[in-house]
Parts: C-alpha cells; structure tokens; sequence
C-alpha cells in the first residue's frame, strides 16, 4: 500500500532534543498527517541525553517510529542508575523499519543479505566503505557523519538508492529533518540554534538515470 503521510527522518539527535522540538515545530508536524521516523542515536554527546529520551519516547507513542543505533545499544550493555529507567524501551526498538521504497536504518546494510538476515552489528554500526545499496530500494541512514561522506559539511549526502542524513550534531555541525515525500532538508545549526533553514534536495540523483 502506498503510503500517503509525509515521512519525515532524523538521525543521531545525540542529546539535542530541543533541537529536535525546534526542527518539528518549523515543519508543523502532526503524526495525524506526518510518518516521523528517527534512526537511532538519541543519547551522548550532546547537552540532555535523559530528556532527548523523554521526548523520543513520547513521540513513539504518538505515532512516530524510533530505531535503535550503536549509542542506544552501549546503554543496554551498561550497568547505571541513569540507564536503568530506559532498558525496556531501547531492548523495545526495531534495528530497521521498511517503508517502500524507503530501507530505514541506523548505519546501513550489506546487499549481499537480505534485510532480515542483517547483522545488528551491521545494521546499527557499519562504516563506509562497507555499506551498500539494496536493489530497487533507498536506504535511509545515520550514524556516519556526512562530512565523511564527502558532502560538503552539514549537508544531506545523496548518491544512486542511498540517502545519508547524519548532518553532524554530534559534531557541533547541523542537526537535519528531512522530508522525503518532498525531498526537501530543515536544519539547524547545534552552535545557533535559534534559526531554522531549509533546501531542495535533488530527488534524480536518489533514483538515477532511469527516474521520470
Ligand atoms: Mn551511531
């Protein structure tokens, strides 16, 4: 079935659940009308892991869809009062989420295996060059920052069936939200939060020569 909400995706919050707010407030979200879906990576780093948590959590229960990465499963393995409270609702957490024609996930896939056959290690922690594209599909991914993806810092990276939406706010760059019903990128920068912008992105260069 086609799915007729705007998906909205997020990656590697890394603490800056404000930024999080800022970001839905600017695309006036509503999960009546909008799928958010949220890649992994809520936690460290950042200014307020527990709230950040807080908020993913409320928004899963209103519809939204949270993903685990790397830095969720590191709570998980981790023995404290702070990460007690969250164990239930991080082990709760898928490690991909398909919505045709999008994969989404928190670090990538190897295309030699199918999706449900991935490795968590994988899935939540893969680093290029090893992540592939998955036939006929558009992986939507985090974890690596995009200026490691040679984009130009703080920028979606785009290439053929792939789609990298780390834009770095883990690494005092931008934190992004991205709709890809209209491929269009929000952003806001972690070191002046007070403004949020937005750009086009090129759709063709996501689908190929072959896109109409
Ligand atoms: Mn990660």
């Amino acid at each position: 079935m086609k799915n007729q909400k705007r998906i909205l995706a997020i990656s590697d919050v890394h603490g800056n659940g404000h930024l999080l707010t800022k970001l839905l407030q600017a695309v006036n979200y509503s999960p009546d009308i909008d799928q958010l879906i949220m890649l992994g990576d809520y936690i460290n780093k950042g200014p307020d892991s527990i709230g950040t948590l807080q908020s993913i959590e409320s928004l899963c229960k209103e519809g939204a869809i949270a993903l685990a990465g790397n830095n969720e499963l590191k709570w998980l393995n981790s023995e404290n009062s702070d990460t007690a409270r969250w164990k239930s609702f991080l082990k709760s957490l898928p490690f991909y989420k398909e919505i045709s024609p999008f994969i989404f996930v928190h670090a990538g896939i190897k295309k030699s295996l199918p999706l449900y056959k991935q490795r968590i290690e994988d899935l939540t922690g893969i680093n290029t060059p090893s992540f592939e594209c998955f036939p006929d599909r558009i992986v939507v991914f985090g974890h690596t920052p995009t200026f490691r993806l040679a984009s130009s810092t703080g920028q979606i990276w785009l290439k053929k069936g792939m789609v990298g939406i780390d834009t770095g706010a883990g690494h005092g760059s931008n934190l992004s939200l991205v709709d890809l019903t209209n491929w269009i990128s929000y952003f806001v920068r972690i070191n002046n939060s007070e403004e949020v912008n937005s750009y086009p992105l090129q759709k063709q260069i996501v689908y190929g020569d072959d896109y109409i």
